[in-house]
């Protein structure tokens, strides 16, 4: 349940977040399959509460396991996953089964699919779930205690008791009936509030994925656990990871602060393990989620989001360039407000993103998944599979740049213009930098740097303080 079944020369979950499943779908069909990305993680597909104003996270409130929401009906989701899947690209599903909604702050309580309910009297029909499947009402207000954590509510959404044979089996028809659909694996949501074993035993029952969908028999579905340990609470991130992948969130906190030149990029040889991140096979990573993008969750204000532009892409780059973890990319629409929810028209319905000339987003959606540097590290990423990192160099302070393999090179400055003959590690030749441009369909001349590399390997690297982006990468295949 740690491989997330991603197909030969392909990398990284791109989490649609709030897309619509129609919109998905033609996503997979125009882009995704083209650029090199893995899967995509949709918004959860059960029925939630309906929230006056419909704030984002009115879908982290279950109403039912129905798979009507304002992405689409289950229909939609099965002509999402054919399509998706038929172009190589994974579904993951966003999965909240640690709780069902609060009471509304306006009764009655309705679902995005009609379902009535009664959260005040633990009372869902739509499950159907009655007040016995819950723990007593309770409230966390301790992470230094375990239990607070696991039994009692978060954010007083009702809080279901795993531990029972009922509430097991509705799961796991849930689990299941998107295993039918064609999902590669399942997020975990708030899975720091269930106990392990309770998990343990709920995924050893989910079914092999659906060999229909292209997936080999005998495939486990992708776990990947949110668990926030920032280190200093009862519940760790250790719990978790004899279950599945756990989100590393002391990774996006970290990234962070380095980019934000908190500290010097030349620290950066002190990453992965030895600074005590979980095991590269455990991490599920990632620069920023859709919680704490907008102050929800963890890693306050040092988070990197598409608001801050140049310092992203530099810290995605990173990511996508350093042999280490399971790495997800968030794309977003465009917020001013933590609550605030997807762009949406008068009747609540959510607007499908536009897709300009020049392959950007509009219609408020920031689509990070399609900016050209993430697009190029995602291929950087795939032409390194397998490579190690090597040749490391720094000026001991802000400016780095390393190899990987003799396939890839990457440099950075977060301060001042780096001017440096540097070890590339490729073969003599002229490659295209494929940040600040790409290698023209001919593959005769580049629209951006130019970079000559020597017999002996290096290149004079040159990447100003000021320009555009702090990162250059060339690989064996942006080579002219
Ligand atoms: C909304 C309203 C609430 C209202 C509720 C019910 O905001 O005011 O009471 O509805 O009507 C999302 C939103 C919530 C929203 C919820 C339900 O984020 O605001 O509540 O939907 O609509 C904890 C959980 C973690 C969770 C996170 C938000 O452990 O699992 O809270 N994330 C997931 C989803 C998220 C969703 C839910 C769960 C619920 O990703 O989108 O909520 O399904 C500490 C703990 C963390 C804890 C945070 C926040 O973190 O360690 O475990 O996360 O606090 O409570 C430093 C510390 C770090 C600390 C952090 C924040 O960084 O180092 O440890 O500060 O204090």
């Amino acid at each position: 349940q740690k491989n997330p079944h991603w197909l030969n020369g392909r990398n990284t979950i791109v989490h649609l977040f709030e897309w619509k499943w129609k919109d998905i779908a033609m996503e997979c069909e125009q882009f995704l399959q083209y650029k090199g990305y893995a899967g995509v993680q949709v918004s959860p597909p059960t029925e939630n509460i309906v929230v006056p104003n419909r704030p984002w996270w009115e879908r982290y409130q279950p109403i039912s396991y129905k798979l009507i929401t304002r992405s689409g009906n289950e229909e939609d989701f099965l002509d999402m996953s054919k399509r998706c899947n038929a172009v190589g690209i994974r579904i993951y599903a966003d999965v909240v089964f640690n709780h069902m909604s609060r009471e509304p702050v306006i009764p009655p309580a309705i679902g995005t699919g009609g379902s009535p309910a009664d959260p005040a009297n633990k009372n869902f029909p739509g499950v159907p779930y009655s007040s016995s499947d819950f723990h007593p009402t309770c409230a966390i207000n301790n992470y230094n205690d375990s239990v607070n954590v696991r039994n009692c509510e978060l954010e007083r959404l009702k809080d279901l008791n795993q531990r029972k044979e009922y509430v097991r089996q509705k799961v796991g028809e849930l689990l299941n009936r998107l295993v039918d659909l064609g999902v590669a694996g399942f997020r975990i949501d708030a899975a720091k509030h269930m106990w392990p074993k309770d998990l343990e035993y709920i995924y050893g029952n989910i079914k092999n994925l659906n060999t229909s969908f292209g997936f080999p028999p005998n495939f486990k579905p992708f776990i990947y656990q949110e668990v926030i340990d920032l280190g200093g609470e009862a519940v760790s991130r250790d719990s978790y990871t004899g279950l599945g992948t756990v989100t590393e969130f002391r990774y996006s906190s970290e990234i962070g602060k380095v980019f934000r030149a908190k500290e010097k990029l030349a620290n950066l040889t002190n990453w992965g393990t030895s600074r005590g991140f979980l095991s590269s096979e455990n991490a599920f990573i990632f620069v920023d989620n859709h919680d704490n993008q907008r102050g929800h969750g963890a890693g306050g204000a040092d988070i990197l989001t598409y608001k801050t532009p140049k310092q992203y892409k530099m810290a995605t780059a990173f990511m996508l360039a350093y042999p280490y973890g399971i790495t997800r990319i968030m794309s977003s629409f465009d917020f001013v407000s933590s609550d605030q929810g997807p762009p949406q028209d008068q009747k609540g319905k959510i607007i499908s993103p536009s897709i300009n000339s020049d392959g950007a987003c509009g219609n408020g959606w920031v689509c990070e998944h399609r900016w050209r540097q993430m697009c190029s590290m995602i291929e950087f990423k795939n032409v390194v599979k397998d490579t190690g990192l090597n040749n490391w160099w720094s000026n001991g302070n802000q400016q780095i740049s390393f190899c990987r393999g003799r396939k890839g090179f990457v440099a950075f400055t977060n301060f001042g213009d780096l001017k440096q003959n540097l070890q590339t590690c490729l073969p003599v030749g002229a490659y295209c930098d494929i940040i600040s441009g790409h290698r023209t369909d001919d593959s005769k001349s580049c629209t951006g740097k130019k970079i000559y590399v020597k017999e002996n390997g290096f290149a004079f690297i040159e990447i100003g303080a000021f320009d555009v982006d702090g990162v250059l990468a060339i690989h064996e295949n942006s080579k002219i």
